[in-house]
C-alpha cells in the first residue's frame, strides 16, 4: 500500500476563513473605487462562489444582473482592472492580520513536518493572495513551507476542473495515492476527486449545506485542545482534534 507522504491544502475557507471578510469586501472596494454601485451582499456573495475565480466571479455577476455590460467594448480589461484593484485591496486587508488561520491549522501543519510529510497548495485565487495570508500568518518563512503553491490561472479552467491539483501533484512528482487533499467546498472536493485524490473537508458558514461525494471524513474544523472538532460524515474521530495520524488511519482505510 502506498504511504500517506503529502498533503495538499485549498486556501480560501480552508486555511483560513477569507471570503466574507476578505475577498468579499475586497471586491466591493474594488467596485466602489471604480465608480460603480456594485455591491455584494454576504447572501449574494454566497450565492456568487458557485463560481470559482475572482474575474470568472465578476463575469458571472454581471451576466446576472448587469447583462448589457458585458456586451460593452474592452470589457475583458475593465474586468482584469478591477479584479487587479481587488488583488491590491485584498492584501492590503490580510497585511493587518484582519484574517487568522482557521482552528487547527498551524498545529497540523506543524505535526505534518515533523512527520516527515509534504506540504502543497491548490487554490483557485491569485498566487499573490496565497503569500500575503502565509506571511501574514505564518511569518514570512510561511510560504516556504509550502513545497509547491499551485494558484490560480497557472492551469486554464479552475475548481471544479481537477487541473489545479493535477498540477500540484506533476509539480512534486508523486501519484495521486500518495496524498491527502484538504478541501472546504463541494467544487474543492470535485476537483480533488477529479485528481484521483482522497479528501478532507472542513466546512465554514458559507459551505455548510454542500453535498461532498466522495470526501472520506466531513468535519466542522480541525479542531483544537479548547475547540474540539465535530465529525459531520464520515468515521468517529478518536479524540477531539484531528491529527496527523487521523489522517494516515482515513486514507488507509480508504484503501482497505
Ligand atoms: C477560492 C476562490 C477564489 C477566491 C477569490 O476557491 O474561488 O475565487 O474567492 O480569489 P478555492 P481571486 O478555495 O476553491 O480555491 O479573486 O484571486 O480569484
Ligand atoms: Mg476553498
Amino acid at each position: 500500500m502506498t504511504e500517506l507522504q503529502a498533503l495538499i491544502f485549498d486556501v480560501d475557507g480552508t486555511l483560513a476563513d477569507t471570503e466574507r471578510d476578505g475577498h468579499r469586501v475586497a471586491f466591493n472596494k474594488a467596485f466602489a473605487d471604480a465608480g460603480l454601485d456594485w455591491e455584494w451582499s454576504i447572501a449574494r456573495y454566497g450565492e456568487l462562489l458557485r463560481v470559482t475565480g475572482g474575474k470568472e466571479r465578476i463575469r458571472q455577476y454581471l451576466s446576472e444582473d448587469h447583462p448589457a455590460v458585458l456586451n460593452e467594448p474592452g470589457i475583458d480589461a475593465r474586468i482584469r482592472e478591477l479584479h487587479a484593484a481587488k488583488t491590491r485591496h485584498y492584501v492590503a486587508l490580510l497585511e493587518t492580520g484582519a484574517i487568522p488561520l482557521r482552528p487547527g491549522v498551524r498545529r497540523l501543519l506543524d505535526e505534518a513536518e515533523a512527520e516527515g510529510l509534504r506540504l502543497a497548495i491548490a487554490t483557485t485565487t491569485t498566487p499573490e493572495n496565497v503569500t500575503a495570508l502565509l506571511e501574514a500568518t505564518l511569518g514570512s518563512e510561511g510560504p516556504y513551507r509550502f513545497e509547491v503553491i499551485s494558484a490560480g490561472d497557472v492551469v486554464p479552467a479552475k475548481k471544479p476542473a481537477p487541473d489545479i491539483f493535477t498540477h500540484a501533484l506533476e509539480a512534486m512528482n508523486l501519484p495521486a495515492e500518495a496524498c491527502l487533499a484538504l478541501e472546504d467546498s463541494d467544487n474543492g472536493v470535485r476537483s480533488a476527486r477529479g485528481a484521483g485524490l482522497e479528501v478532507v473537508v472542513t466546512t465554514n458558514d458559507y459551505t455548510r449545506e454542500q453535498v461532498f461525494d466522495g470526501a472520506l471524513a466531513v468535519l466542522d474544523g480541525f479542531g483544537e485542545a479548547d475547540q474540539p472538532a465535530t465529525v459531520l460524515a464520515g468515521p468517529a474521530l478518536e479524540g477531539s482534534v484531528v491529527d496527523i495520524a487521523t489522517l494516515r488511519a482515513w486514507v488507509s482505510g480508504a484503501k482497505g
